[in-house]
């Protein structure tokens, strides 16, 4: 609808279309009212367990390629998903990555900094370097120290801001989301009346708003903020959207109320579960062998289900819950799941 593929080049980093699924005992545990379907981004690809940055990425590495960059340097918290999908990428790409993982999250388990997607990075060959610093999705002084650092050794460095998303490419991946969606739609002969996604840096939900707002449905797309200051997440979420929309061609305006975030799950704060994520986490896994973790994905699927429990959704809905992954974070939880 949108013509995406015409107009900006994609470097394919994902099997292709991600699978949709019905959640049935799940749905049914909620009381049948509603259908929940899940759409799988988070078995999007063979590397290093996948996840919603690659379909971002795909729009980056072309602009990486053309400018001869040999290094890629991001950033994100210790537990990173995104820093984890960026150090593949540039394995694969036979690059090198830099990566600076800030102290965004206050959890104590003795292993945090050694499991999940921090020891994958350091596997795939990243350079890592650890910031003792505060969660913030801004641009960070250690992330243009790390460029500079490149720079000075005579690398030439292709930077990635946080969760790929405040990049004039960044919303681009998600877009492709949503006409893949409409697509899979016409297939399978059924149209999602909402679409449930976690944000955080806000690309993710950017790009949906903008490919959805095609057909006249951005204001579906529910964001479930996981940041904890979602006025900022919100901001930057219209900021990318507003850019994306015309690099598309959208041909209409994106109004502060396309973007639909809710604040009501982050607590207690920005990856730390609170006691109902970790239900929400549990009651998932078991109904349906669908992990999720609990710093993103437990949360969205909180939200989730406190919404149909709340009677949010009219009854005979049906709901897209965007899987977007992050289970390799849960090995930096061990302590608090000890009992499953
Ligand atoms: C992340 C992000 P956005 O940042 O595009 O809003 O996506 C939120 C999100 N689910 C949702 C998962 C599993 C995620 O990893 N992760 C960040 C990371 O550093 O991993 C960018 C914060």
């Amino acid at each position: 609808m949108l013509g995406l593929e015409d107009k900006f080049p994609r470097y394919p980093l994902t099997f292709g279309p991600t699978p949709i699924e019905k959640l049935e005992r799940l749905s049914r545990h909620l009381g049948g009212a509603v259908e929940i379907y899940a759409k799988r981004e988070d078995c999007n690809s063979g590397l290093a367990f996948g996840g919603n940055k690659l379909r971002k990425l795909e729009y980056l590495v072309p602009d990486a390629m053309a400018q001869n960059c040999d290094t890629l340097v991001t950033i994100g918290g210790v537990q990173s998903n995104h820093t984890r999908q960026v150090a593949a990428v540039a394995a694969k790409l036979g690059m090198k990555c830099r990566l600076v993982q800030e102290s965004w999250v206050n959890w104590s388990d003795a292993v945090y900094d050694r499991v999940g997607n921090i020891m994958l990075s350091r596997i795939m060959g990243a350079e890592i370097e650890l910031v003792d610093e505060g969660f913030d999705i801004g641009i960070r002084e250690s992330w243009e120290a790390a460029l500079e650092d490149v720079r000075r050794a005579g690398g030439k460095p292709y930077s990635i801001p946080a969760g790929a998303s405040d990049h004039p490419l960044g919303g681009l991946g998600f877009v492709g989301f949503a006409e893949e969606v409409r697509r899979q739609e016409a297939e399978l002969g059924v149209t999602f009346d909402r679409i449930v996604v976690c944000s955080v840096t806000g690309s993710t939900q950017a790009g949906m708003v903008v490919g959805f707002a095609a057909d006249g449905r951005a204001r579906n797309v529910i964001g479930i903020d996981a940041s904890g200051t979602p006025e900022q997440t919100h901001a930057q979420i219209l900021r990318i959207a507003r850019h994306t929309a015309e690099a598309v061609g959208l041909g209409r305006s994106i109004e502060a109320e396309d973007v639909v975030l809710l604040a009501d799950y982050a607590y207690p704060a920005y990856g730390v579960p609170s006691d109902e994520t970790v239900a929400a986490i549990r009651l998932c896994a078991r109904m349906e062998g669908m992990m999720t973790d609990p710093v993103y994905e437990g949360k969205s699927m909180q939200g989730l289900i406190d919404l149909i429990r709340k009677g949010h959704f009219a009854a005979g809905s049906k709901v897209l819950y965007a899987h977007l992954g992050g289970v390799p974070a849960i090995n930096g939880y061990g302590y608090l799941f000890r009992n499953g």
